[in-house]
């Protein structure tokens, strides 16, 4: 070849955007690229991006793979660099060509040709031996590096997983998918955006039940609005005087997902005291009798997408009306860091329904949501304040007995203490 390497650029034009929109697929086709070619993949590293698009490199024996996606514009820029006779890149062209769905046009340019350079006499002092860590069975072990990011356009959360997608469903309202991360397990994502992992979710269900489970002096019937992964009925069946719960979740997806991959978090679909409807929950409340429920628990998504109807003051008349007169309802009220105005909105649109003083707002820690604090909001018709109108003891031994791991009796009373930033943003 009278050259070190041969390194084609390639536009692909006119591909399937939702497959350069997807991390999981392009790095998948990426390898198989380089495989297909021969190479000998030693690590990968991809991310996407807001709001789409996804970069990503595959490191070869051979040299690299490298690719940017732009969704919007329906292309892809590729590099395909290979040293030596062995690997052809024009298969991994070949490959890539089809998978993107693409046409294109294509330059391949000669590196390192060897009418220019001539090898000198350079021996390096220290050779390096093949790092055990990439060969596994004497074979070269790929190392991975592909993230996921929950982000906005100024902040982001990311995970690093394992590159394999466990679940993809677009359902009629939303993406839905599991992806296995390296840190915190199996993690529930609904639009790019964190539901719940295995590791740390124990944080956001005991939370959004137990502090308003505790307060309630009668907890028989209780509604549930979403929680389709099923935490929250895990932790609600946990309290013997419950009767019945009635659960309105809008995505079967996010139910299947659940049971399918999250085994930890799905474990009391089967209860013999749940009444689970697929259905939308803003619809279910416009129909609810009065004075039906004792708890309501609204266990929504970020008000994007169907969730967004979660956060109006239409839904929340609604759910006051269907509270019995010492009921109590409690919502998920996004971040006072990562979403300021939704928070500061909601508060305001649940002190403007149950009373300025009967809207409790508790803050706990949120590990894999983006800024890490995240919050709960509870309206009490009963009037009770939270704080102190509990059972001290009750709750000691409760989460003692149920070996609860994020809540207990000192907490209970410490979450619904804000720091003065978040104070001064509703009022309080
Ligand atoms: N940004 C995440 C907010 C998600 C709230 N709901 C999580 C569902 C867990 N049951």
């Amino acid at each position: 070849m009278n050259a070190l390497g041969r390194h084609i650029l390639v536009e692909f034009t006119g591909c399937n955007a939702e497959i350069l929109n997807d991390v999981a697929m392009i790095e998948k086709s990426m390898i198989e690229a380089a495989q297909k070619a021969g190479a000998t993949v030693i690590n990968t590293n991809f991310h996407h991006f807001s709001p789409w698009g996804v970069s990503g490199v595959v490191v070869i024996q051979e040299s690299h793979l490298a690719i940017h996606t732009w969704p919007e514009y329906r292309y892809a820029a590729v590099d395909l660099f290979t040293c030596g006779e062995t690997v052809d890149p024009w298969v991994s062209f070949d490959w890539l060509k089809t998978a993107l769905e693409a046409s294109y046009s294509a330059l391949e340019m000669k590196r390192g040709s060897l009418n220019l350079i001539k090898k000198s006499n350079y021996k390096p002092k220290n050779i390096r031996s093949e790092s055990d860590s990439t060969i596994e069975n004497g074979k070269f072990k790929i190392e991975r590096n592909v993230w996921f990011t929950d982000k906005d356009d100024q902040q982001a959360l990311s995970l690093r997983y394992s590159g394999d997608v466990l679940f993809n469903e677009q359902s009629p309202f939303q993406q839905v998918r599991i992806f296995d991360t390296l840190a915190y397990g199996k993690m529930l994502a609904i639009n790019n955006m964190v539901m719940c992992t295995e590791r740390d979710e124990f944080h956001y269900h005991e939370m959004i039940v137990h502090p308003v489970a505790q307060l309630s002096k009668k907890l028989e019937k209780v509604l549930v609005i979403g929680g389709g992964d099923g935490g929250t009925i895990r932790e609600l069946f946990k309290y013997n005087t419950i009767q019945k719960v009635t659960m309105v979740e809008i995505d079967e997806a996010v139910i299947r997902a659940s049971k399918l991959h999250l085994p930890t978090i799905s474990s009391e679909f089967n209860n013999p005291k749940l009444e689970l409807i697929v259905g939308d929950g803003i619809e279910f409340v416009k129909k609810c009798k009065e004075n039906e429920y004792d708890l309501i628990i609204v266990d929504g998504s970020d008000p994007v997408g169907p969730a967004q109807g979660l956060f109006t003051a239409e839904f929340y008349k609604n759910c006051h009306k269907a509270l019995t007169t010492q009921g109590h309802l409690i919502t998920q009220g996004e971040s006072p860091m990562f979403h300021k105005n939704t928070f500061i909105e909601l508060n305001h649109c649940l002190k403007g329904i149950f009373g300025k003083n009967q809207v409790h707002t508790m803050l706990f820690h949120a590990t894999t949501y983006p800024s890490g604090m995240w919050s709960l909001m509870v309206g009490s018709k009963a009037g009770l304040d939270p704080k102190i109108d509990f059972n001290k003891q009750f709750a000691k031994e409760f989460s003692e007995k149920n070996k609860l791991k994020y809540y207990n009796e000192e907490l209970h009373s410490a979450a619904f203490c804000l720091p003065s930033f978040v104070k001064e943003l509703i009022n309080q």
